[in-house]
């Protein structure tokens, strides 16, 4: 058997699910009557005991990690079934039965098995495409009193399941993705990067719970909108995602908590002004973006400053360094030099243009300081060469290294992917440009028409005759555009 390198126990476990043709690739149908390009069939389990016995601690372990407190488990019928049961003997824990159809004599009852009213139950699934099965199941479990906080799913086909739950309380935790399934099979070459793509492509255009993408004229992926039987997530419940990076969470938490989705481009040369402008407007941002090759007397303490000036005020830096050489080198510059940029910045950003080795690169740095990174999948300037394909493989580069990227800068909301934080520079109050390309747009258009979730304001504040006035104005108007956009999505 090929173990691709740096391969961990759920690696190991794709490459074994193809072999036993759980994982199928053709043209599939759904039981929505969808066709799909790739079919998960893990109903052969059975067949294979040692594989099983491999799923039941992955299981295992995805609840142990994750810190899952319960009273008892509960497996979804059919295929789930004899997994929940290998876990609950294994590890003596009480295990409860959904019947699919009540008996028609004795209790009538639809869970088999003892529990006690405010009880919390595990769900285990096999696979999850919408999150329709476990509900039905957890729907089933309310009914007896007991409650559903977690449920933990073998694969997770990321079309919408994850958020479905989530929108109704539950919190799913897969063992395996869609996305890292589809770059382990193709980096063990059981798959071509065509095939990859397409799949991808199919999952992304199909998902089950946020609004559909559609190609526009230029060939850049749009989101069709006003999508109105779809809920649009806050980002309260975005910060709880089980997929989420920390830091992403963080920062969402912060904007929830401060009702704050403005980031201030700090653009300024002198020290003083950089933290005088971090004290004085940190109370309205959730992110201060600084340019700090702009400075011209730099030293060691502006970094420590700005850090106890984030902590003071609650909110996170971003460093906008805009990498885009190879991996060797961007590692030098993001780590020493005069700056230590990795030091104080919890946040940087890259371009897609060198390849994946950028964030390779920088998350060799970054990753285990717990920080991430932004791609530039789009900018703000006139004549951007950042369109169509160049945004698409933006996104893909980020999916495949979610452990490190946690957003993009753009003009647009380009993924459905709650997960990922979108960030727009080129605003102000008043559309418009200046003399050197810069193209701006209003919090308004910016957050509630073209969906991104964070303005970054530079001159629109720094120009103002009181600065913190217009950032008080730029936060409200910024969150005005949020609540729009949620409610226009709630109905
Ligand atoms: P302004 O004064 O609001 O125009 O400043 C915008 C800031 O955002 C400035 O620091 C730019 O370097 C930064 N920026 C941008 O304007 N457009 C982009 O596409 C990217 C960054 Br990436």
């Amino acid at each position: 058997m090929v173990v691709v390198g740096g391969a961990d126990g759920a690696d190991c476990l794709i490459l074994k699910l193809h072999d036993v043709n759980a994982v199928k690739f053709g043209e599939y149908k759904l039981k929505s009557g969808l066709m799909t390009p790739i079919y998960i069939d893990l109903r052969v389990l059975v067949s294979h005991p040692a594989l099983m016995n491999q799923v039941h601690v992955l299981i295992y372990q995805k609840v142990q990690d994750e810190g899952v407190r319960f009273d008892n488990v509960c497996g979804v019928p059919y295929t789930a079934l004899p997994l929940a049961t290998i876990i609950c003997s294994r590890h003596e824990l009480p295990m409860l039965i959904r019947r699919k159809e009540a008996k028609d004599y004795g209790t009538k009852r639809m869970v088999e098995g003892i529990c006690r009213e405010g009880e919390a139950c595990l769900i285990i699934e096999d696979t999850v495409t919408s999150g329709s099965s476990i509900l039905e199941t957890a729907e089933v479990l309310y009914k007896e009193g007991l409650r559903v906080t977690d449920a933990i799913v073998l694969m997770d086909r990321e079309q919408g399941g994850v958020e479905m739950l989530a929108s109704k309380g539950i919190r799913l935790l897969p063992v395996i993705s869609m996305f890292k399934l589809l770059n382990v099979l193709q980096a063990a070459e059981r798959i071509d990067a065509q095939m990859a793509q397409d799949v991808r492509k199919f999952i992304l255009d199909n998902n089950t719970f946020r609004p559909k993408e559609e190609k526009n004229d230029n060939g850049v992926f749009a989101v069709k909108k006003p999508c109105i039987e779809l809920k649009e997530m806050s980002y309260a419940e975005r910060a709880r995602l089980p997929k989420i990076h920390p830091l992403a969470s963080k920062l969402l938490n912060i904007m929830a908590e401060k009702e704050s989705n403005l980031c201030v481009s700090a653009d300024v040369t002198s020290s003083e002004e950089l933290l005088e402008l971090a004290d004085s407007l940190g109370s309205q941002i959730c992110l201060l973006k600084t340019h700090i090759d702009i400075l011209k007397d730099y030293t060691v303490e502006v970094g420590q400053k700005l850090q106890t000036l984030a902590g003071k005020h609650n909110f996170l830096i971003f460093e906008d360094r805009k990498f885009a050489d190879i991996g060797n080198t961007v590692k030098h510059q993001y780590e020493g030099g005069l700056y230590q940029i990795s030091s104080w910045s919890h946040i940087v950003n890259a371009h897609a243009v060198p390849g994946p080795g950028v964030v390779k690169g920088l998350s060799a740095v970054g990753k285990p300081l717990g920080r991430g990174c932004l791609l530039i999948a789009q900018m703000s300037s006139q004549g951007s060469l950042a369109t169509g394909e160049y945004t698409q493989a933006a996104l893909k580069m980020a999916e495949e290294h979610s452990d490190f990227v946690i957003g993009f800068i753009c003009g647009e909301k380009i993924t459905q992917r709650p997960e990922f934080i979108h960030m727009t520079p080129g605003v102000q109050m008043q559309s418009g440009g200046d003399a050197l390309g810069q193209q701006y747009s209003t919090p308004e258009e910016v957050i509630k028409d073209k969906a991104s979730d964070v303005i970054i304001v530079g001159r629109g504040i720094l120009a103002a005759p009181d600065r913190l006035k217009a950032a008080e104005a730029y936060r409200k108007s910024g969150w005005d555009g949020y609540k729009q956009r949620l409610a226009l999505n709630q109905q």
